[in-house]
């Protein structure tokens, strides 16, 4: 497992979030993607639950392979699922790429959260 991986391009995203969040809001933003993934019944995210709701936040491009790999990259413990703490580090080691299309549902998520209140 690679935990060496340096140069996680958030910089055209993050202070966009900081600006409206502050740092700690952002950081809370991050890891409610863990509610939206997780399987409720283990208060984890599995396979599973990932795949099932992939596409809710707009990952439904994602193959099973990669879906895999997201899991095994995050999981620390080697559960093979991950917590919120574990999903929580994985959202900052995230690939560029995978940042860019999660940024849509992140506006998303804000914006309901937003008018929520
Ligand atoms: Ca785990």
């Amino acid at each position: 497992m690679s935990t060496s991986q340096k140069g996680v391009e958030f910089q055209d995203f993050l202070p966009t979030m900081a600006n409206k969040l502050g740092g700690e809001g952002l950081i809370g933003e991050l890891c409610n993607g863990f509610q939206l993934l997780m399987d409720v019944d283990r208060g984890l995210i599995t396979f599973e639950s990932l795949k099932r709701n992939a596409a809710l936040l707009g990952l439904q491009g994602l193959k099973d392979d990669e879906l895999r790999s997201m899991l095994s990259e995050g999981d620390m413990d080697g559960d093979g699922a991950l917590n919120q703490m574990e999903f929580c580090v994985m959202m900052f080691r995230l690939s560029p790429d995978l940042m860019e299309e999660s940024e849509v549902w992140l506006e998303d998520a804000l914006q309901q959260e937003f008018n929520d209140l």
